[in-house]
């Protein structure tokens, strides 16, 4: 179903602060994580999901380290808390996306949060066929949620996990979403306002992954100022870590492949069972970092503080920013700490990416709304590794070292 039609649904009633919310992607780890953290807060929740996550990270031959627990034992967690709803199973980007427009039509969100699509930029660099799902999910699916929302659920607030790494590293400031005020830099124009100020800033992204978030970033923007739709589009950082949990069953997932498993999470469990730590090549490639707990944080403090109806907003989310050499360094020396022998081992790096660069991404407006980064790394990385040595037995050494190349 995807023509247009009349008889939206007008946005649900704030309750004292308590809101609908939908999340697309409740099985995954941060969707799992933020599914249980606005429970707690008593906020209302639906979920959708197809088990992907779960089922691509066995296709490349990995587990999560952490033992989560099956989905139906999932929903059981969920149904403890007053707050929680339904969730139904629909794979997006596939097929005619029933499942989506069934679970818009019956939540009647105030929120969005748009978490499922297939986040992995060496996934998306495995084959055609795997570059193809990656685009086909998550452009697609992103399309078919916008056409459901225009459809169903114009009045929520769509929450769109997009990436630091749309913008690539480009040799100047990164702005948050988009062109800003500069003077003028053409000769013929240099006293007036850069004409080119509020357009969306370039985006040069590095993975068939990350171009798909690219390509997301067009759509929903368009979809904003087209049919008036709001959206929050969030420029994440690499997130690390665990969530919050109250028991063993509320534990997220952990990755540490070459696929879905990110830099510090993968350097933690190398530091475990005594593998080098793996820098690729020169290892001066910076990116801004965040703990998965700070993630979820700053999705709950956009989703409190939605843009003005039919804006299209753009933050940059992440903490601090870190080469991949101080990474290194800096797990060397907590893994030290607990009684762990750390070595560092730079590798051929499978990817295509500056080595040396000047990253300089502006992340004010989280800030100004109230995100307050929870501790400093070093703490971070002691706890996540101190949680995580219980599972050293588990890990699969084989698929550390990465097979999949840009090249
Ligand atoms: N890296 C290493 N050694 C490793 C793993 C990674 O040196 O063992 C390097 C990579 O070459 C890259 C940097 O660490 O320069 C980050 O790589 P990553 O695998 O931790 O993260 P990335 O592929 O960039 O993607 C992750 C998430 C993705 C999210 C993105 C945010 O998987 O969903 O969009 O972080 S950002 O990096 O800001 O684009």
């Amino acid at each position: 179903m995807d023509t247009k039609s009349p008889g939206v649904h007008q946005p649900a009633s704030h309750l004292g602060g308590i809101m609908r919310v939908l999340i697309l992607g409740i099985d995954g780890y941060i969707g799992w994580s933020l599914a249980l953290h606005l429970l707690k807060k008593g906020h209302e929740v639906w979920g959708l999901d197809d088990g992907s996550r779960r089922m691509n990270v066995k296709l490349v031959g990995s587990d999560s380290l952490t033992p989560i627990i099956g989905w139906p034992d999932r929903i059981r967690v969920l149904r403890n808390y007053r707050g929680y709803q339904d969730t139904s199973y629909a794979t997006l980007g596939e097929g005619t996306a029933d499942g989506l427009l069934h679970m818009l039509a019956i939540s009647e969100p105030e929120a969005i949060f748009h978490l499922a699509e297939q986040p992995s930029a060496p996934f998306s660099m495995r084959s055609s066929v795997d570059a193809a799902l990656t685009q086909r999910r998550n452009v697609v699916g992103t399309l078919q949620l916008l056409w459901g929302m225009y459809t169903i659920a114009p009045y929520a607030h769509l929450i769109k996990l997009g990436t630091m790494g749309e913008y690539g590293t480009p040799d100047c400031v990164i702005p948050e979403g988009r062109v800003p005020d500069y003077p003028c830099a053409c000769s013929d124009l240099q006293s007036q306002e850069c004409p080119m100020r509020g357009l969306l800033f370039p985006r040069t992204a590095g993975s068939f992954y990350h171009l798909s978030k690219v390509m997301d970033t067009l759509n929903v923007e368009f979809a904003c100022r087209n049919w008036g739709l709001t959206s929050t589009d969030i420029m994440q950082g690499v997130v690390f870590g665990l969530n919050e949990y109250d028991s063993m069953d509320e534990i997220t997932r952990f990755d540490y492949d070459e696929h879905f498993g990110t830099i510090i999470n993968r350097f933690c469990v190398e530091a475990l069972i005594g593998h080098p730590l793996t820098p690729y090549g020169a290892g001066g490639q910076t990116r801004g970092y965040l703990p998965l707990k700070d993630s979820i944080q700053c999705l709950e403090i956009a989703m409190m503080n939605p843009p003005a109806p039919g804006e299209y907003r753009t933050l940059n989310q992440f903490d601090t920013t870190y080469s991949v050499n101080q990474l290194a360094d800096t797990v060397a020396r907590c893994a030290d700490q607990a009684g762990l022998k750390a070595s560092v081992k730079h590798i051929t790096n499978p990817r295509k990416e500056k080595e040396k660069h000047r990253y300089d991404p502006i992340h004010e407006t989280l800030f100004k709304l109230g995100y307050k980064p929870t501790g400093d790394i070093e703490q971070e990385i002691t706890r996540l590794i101190a949680h995580l040595a219980p599972y050293t037995g588990k890990v699969k050494k084989e698929v550390i070292l990465p097979k999949t190349t840009w090249f």
